[in-house]
């Protein structure tokens, strides 16, 4: 008897539960939506367009985020490029968030690529925090920030 009775309540309540349900997926369907929307606008000029130096585009900054702990995982920011850097006039500096140059990237064997490691000037580990990257060649600049998380 009390089995009925709560399967009946069960069927009663089925439609309003899955009312809330829907209702629920459609909000989140467009919450989420707004945030692609957001992320796609904000993301694209910086992101996935390459980032002009005249003759030679900067295709990818990644990771933004390295953990440099020596595990081969993210312990190394790539800036790639699309062509060979050699002999161009390249000029880089890693900055502090006071402004202050910590370190410089440094040009991988590949010579299209640059690389940070997480060590200043000297070669120590730096801390955890935000950094600010800057790249000049000839007249064409790009800043941008990267984090080490440690
Ligand atoms: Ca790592």
């Amino acid at each position: 008897m009390k089995q009925s009775q709560n399967a009946s309540i069960g069927i009663r309540r089925g439609p309003a539960r899955l009312r809330k349900i829907a209702s629920w997926l459609v909000f989140s369907g467009v919450i989420f939506l707004v945030a692609g929307l957001l992320n796609a606008a904000l993301r694209l000029p910086l992101w996935a367009a390459p980032q002009s130096f005249g003759e030679i585009n900067l295709t990818e900054v990644a990771p933004r985020i390295i953990t440099p702990n020596g595990d081969l995982q993210n312990d190394v920011a790539y800036f790639r490029f699309d062509g060979s850097l050699a002999g161009l006039p390249i000029d880089t500096s890693v900055l502090d968030v006071n402004g202050a140059k910590i370190a410089s990237l440094k040009l991988d064997s590949s010579e299209t690529n640059l690389l940070w490691d997480g060590k200043d000037e000297s070669g120590r580990a730096l801390p955890s925090g935000i950094y600010i990257y800057q790249i000049s060649i000839g007249n064409h600049r790009a800043t941008g920030t990267l984090a080490i998380a440690r």
